[in-house]
């Protein structure tokens, strides 16, 4: 009988690009349907960005509502390649999410680290439904990863955080899958940095596909933190790193070193927005594009609508007139449903009556 995994949309990841991915004979075949995002089109932002064209990379449409599937589904598939017994990482919530996914799906023990009452209910629930081994750590993301980076040196434990390189090797593939879409690698690439590991694997699969030949050019990335958790863009590490953006609530990313190389070798940047754009970008998002995302996603749309501002994206050679542009939504807004509802906490009730909802509605 044929078996689901081998109909085409359910392929994932490790079968669709096993020619460009650490995959052997050995490697199980996991999936869960990870990758083969949509790439959409703006219907109303893109008239304020005033560009040739605005695309928004779904990536809170893989299996686990976030991009961390397509590292995760290879760095999961090699640990049991490796005859591991379980998977450890350290997270901000959607890597674990993610790995107790996947971990589920192999028959691995997942352990996961996050900081003590910072991650979004969402993610929490996640990890919690697939039987994930899960410790509040009393400190922040970067005091878990330091410790989750210990216990896997001393203990025969996959990390299966970023610096597992097969994490950054499975991401790349949203590059991949962005110049087969559009034809072309874009012109500039809009994306939320935190850890890091995503923009250093973005840039990998665009290079990557630029030397195959399958892209005439490679995008500047133009990479967003939080302004309170900046600390690529302040030059130093932070302690205390402070966001409504949890996902990206990262002092010291993993990744820095790799990311400040992505940057400059595409003629990018990194910079910061504020809690508030993300919120409000947030907001824009859901309300004209339809699009319900996390507050990390949010921000490289609040980057974009800064970048869009400044007087050399309007008028001149930098002009963002003739530029085709990609924004990466990272995550899913139902992760973090008390963000949304912070927005309007209270619903009316009203009877259950014909007159007293149409009056409600103001139909009366
Ligand atoms: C929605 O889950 O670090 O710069 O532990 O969840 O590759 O870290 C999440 C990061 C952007 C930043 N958007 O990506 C974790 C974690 C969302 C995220 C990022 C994250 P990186």
């Amino acid at each position: 009988m044929e078996r689901l995994t081998d109909k085409p949309a359910a392929r994932g990841v490790l079968d669709r690009y096993r020619d460009r991915l650490p995959v052997t004979n050995e490697t199980p075949m996991l999936s869960l349907g990870e990758g083969g995002t949509p790439l959409v089109s703006s219907r109303r932002l893109i008239e304020r960005i005033g560009c040739k064209d605005l695309y928004f990379k779904l990536e809170m449409c893989n299996p686990t509502s976030s991009f961390k599937d397509r590292g995760m589904v290879v760095a999961v598939a090699k640990a049991a390649e490796a005859d591991a017994r379980a998977v450890l990482c350290a997270s901000t919530g959607n890597t674990s999410a993610s790995a107790a996914a996947y971990a589920a799906r192999s028959g691995l023990d997942a352990f996961v680290l996050v900081p003590h009452g910072r991650v979004a209910k969402g993610k929490l629930a996640q990890a919690v439904a697939h039987g994930a081994r899960i410790f509040a750590i009393r400190g922040n993301f970067d005091d878990a990863l330091a410790i989750a980076r210990r216990v896997s040196e001393k203990h025969p434990i996959a990390l299966v955080n970023s610096v597992n390189p097969h994490r950054i090797e499975g991401q790349k593939t949203a590059a991949f899958e962005i110049v087969d879409d559009l034809g072309d690698a874009p012109d500039l690439l809009f994306i939320p940095v935190g850890n890091a590991g995503n923009i250093t694997a973005y840039w990998r699969g665009f290079v990557e596909y630029f030397q195959a030949e399958r892209a005439s050019q490679k995008p500047r990335l133009i990479g967003w933190q939080a302004a309170g958790a900046a600390p690529i863009v302040r030059g130093e590490p932070l302690d205390d790193p402070q966001t409504v953006a949890t996902a990206i609530r990262i002092g010291n990313p993993a990744s820095w070193e790799a990311a400040v190389a992505a940057r400059d070798e595409s003629g990018g940047e990194i910079s910061a927005v504020t809690d508030e754009e993300i919120l409000a970008a947030y907001r824009l998002l859901a309300e004209e594009e339809g699009i319900f995302c996390e507050p990390a996603s949010a921000a490289c749309v609040a980057g974009l609508l800064k970048y869009a501002a400044r007087p050399e994206a309007l008028e001149g050679p930098e002009s963002l007139r003739d530029q085709t542009i990609v924004c990466v939504i990272t995550g899913h807004g139902l992760k973090d449903p008390e963000t949304a509802l912070a927005i309007e906490a209270e619903v009316p009730e009203v009877d259950a009556d014909l007159a007293a909802v149409e009056s409600a509605m103001g139909l009366a």
